[in-house]
Order: C-alpha cells, then structure tokens, then sequence
C-alpha cells in the first residue's frame, strides 16, 4: 500500500483550480440578474477546504487522468456541496447564520434569493457537464459522471438524508440509524466525488468498486469528525457556529459515543478505507493521505 502522499503542494494547487474554473463558469455579478450571480459566487467561490474537489482530483490521479479533464467534474461536486451548505443554512432547515467564515448566503442577501441561488448552483453543476461545446470526456463518461451526481444529490443522497436527519432532531437514535443518515446526507457526495473522478478513467466496474470501498467509509468518517470538531472547536477554527448540532438538539457521533471511541470508530473507518485502495494497481498515495487528512483535520 502506498505512503500518503504530503498534500501541501496538491491540495492548495486545487483550490486555485477549482477558484479559476468557477470564476469562469458562473456569470458575472453585472450580469443580470446580478444579485442571483453575486449570491452564487459569494456562495461558491474563494471558501471552503475544497475536500470534494481534492478527491476527484485525487481519485482522477490514482488513475493517472490529467487535472484538465478533472476540472469540470470537481467543479461540478463543489457546485452542489454549494448548494447544500445554502439551503441547509436557512430557517426552514438549520437556521444558521454564519458559513465559511462570513454570513449564510440568506444573511447577506434574502431568504429568497438563497434558495434561488442554490438551485441556480444545482442546475449550473450538470450543465457544466452536458454542455456540448465541453468535450473533453466522451458522452458516454459524462452521462456517468451525471448519472452518479444526480443520484448522490436526491432522495437517496443529500435531499434524502436531509429528511432523515430533520425526523431525528430531539430523538435518540441507534448509532446504525445515525450512520444510515450520513451515508446519504454527508457521504452519497463524498463517494460520488471519488467515483467522479475513476469514471473520468475508466468503466472498469473492479475498479470503481475499490473506489467505493474507498469512499464509503471515508464519508463516514469525515462526518464523525464534523461532529466531533462542532462540539470541541471554537467558532473561529470553524468559520460556522460551533456546538450547533447540541443546541438543535442534534443526534451525533460525539453525543452517542463521547470524543474519544468517535475518534477511534473514526480511525476504524479511515483504516477500512485505505486497505481498499490494495486493489488499486495505480499511484493512490494521494487518496491515502486524503484519508488520513479526513480524521486528523482540526475544521
Ligand atoms: C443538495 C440536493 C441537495 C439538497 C439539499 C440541505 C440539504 C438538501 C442537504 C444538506 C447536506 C449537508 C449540508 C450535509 C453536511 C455535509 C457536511 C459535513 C458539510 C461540511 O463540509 P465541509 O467541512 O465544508 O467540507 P467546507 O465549507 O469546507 O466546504
């Protein structure tokens, strides 16, 4: 098994990337309807770990695919990660008023444009890979890369582990009932940003299920983190509200666990996902240190 690789040259090199490539594909704030613009850039752009970009890149390397070819479908996974932080911010959903470090998109316009410039956000991540004039991957690699974000995005990804983790505010749940919500709410994107950037590869189904024995316990594992930092790190480090989930009345890996057995079935995880990039004949350094990253990470 490889050695993680050190990312510090990689990862910020990516945000650049991903930092250029949105400046490009969302219009201009004079463009109208501007305000709609500026709240998806104030949303999209120039924040954020780009955690989900790094693993289509990093997945897309392991398999020796250019960073060029890579672009649009990294973009595309932090368009909808985007989204979501905008609609789960709202009063309707968690009602926070602080990500990223500045104001939720709906502080610092409205409530309406926030939900517009979410689903704005949405619409732009699959037009930037069915545009025709895009043809650096062949249709039938961009049907799969749309194919695998639609499904991680709906009911039974993201919008459906919404539900779920709503109907558990003020419940008491078994830890599998917890962890059945984040494999939609947090990792359906995480795996679909992994297997994103294998599809850019390759169809070759071994190799895309050692990706997703990579990345389904890699979600999990970056989310029992997210829980553990919201109610041990202060609000700064974290650039949103810290303690949020205990104030909501939020089920977590921390509440039912404690920090420290969360951070070894944390551990346990990041392990289950590093042996089962053995099955990987390429260079997957850069996936295990993104594992490695994912439970050593301080916000
Ligand atoms: C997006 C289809 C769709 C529907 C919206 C609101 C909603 C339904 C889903 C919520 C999904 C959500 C916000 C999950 C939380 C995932 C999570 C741990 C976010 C924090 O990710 P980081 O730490 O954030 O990578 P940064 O800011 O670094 O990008």
């Amino acid at each position: 098994m490889s050695q993680p690789a050190d990312l510090s040259d990689s990862w910020p090199r990516w945000c650049k990337r991903i930092d250029r490539c949105l400046e490009g594909l969302i219009p201009g704030a004079t463009v109208s309807p501007s305000l709609l613009h500026e709240a998806m850039r104030y949303s999209s752009i120039g924040a954020g770990k780009r955690y989900r970009a790094a693993l289509v890149y990093a997945a897309g390397h392991a398999l020796c695919v250019s960073e060029e070819f890579l672009d649009r479908p990294a973009c595309a996974v932090e368009l909808i990660h985007a989204f979501s932080l905008v609609h789960d911010d709202l009063p309707a959903m968690d009602d926070d008023d602080l990500r990223r470090g500045k104001p939720s998109c709906h502080k610092a316009f409205d409530e309406a444009t926030a939900i517009l410039a979410g689903d704005a956000l949405q619409a732009l991540a699959f037009e930037i890979l069915s545009e025709p004039d895009w043809n650096c991957l062949s249709p039938t690699v961009r049907l799969n890369l749309l194919s695998t974000l639609a499904g991680a995005s709906g009911s039974s990804g993201l919008a459906g582990g919404q539900v779920l983790d709503l109907n558990l505010t003020s419940q008491d749940p078994a830890l599998e009932t917890l962890a059945a919500m984040h494999r939609c709410k947090t990792g359906a994107l995480i795996e679909a940003a992994v297997l994103m950037g294998g599809l850019c590869a390759t169809d070759d189904s071994a190799t895309l299920t050692c990706l997703k024995n990579y990345a389904q316990p890699l979600g999990l594992a970056f989310q029992v983190i997210d829980d553990v930092l919201d109610g041990t790190v202060d609000t700064e480090t974290l650039g949103k509200p810290a303690g949020a989930d205990q104030e909501r009345g939020q089920p977590t890996f921390l509440s039912i666990l404690g920090e420290a057995p969360a951070r070894q079935y944390a551990e346990e995880l990041r392990d289950q996902a590093i042996d089962a990039l053995g099955g990987l004949e390429q260079n997957a350094a850069l996936l295990v240190g993104l594992a490695q990253f994912t439970i050593t990470r301080s916000h």
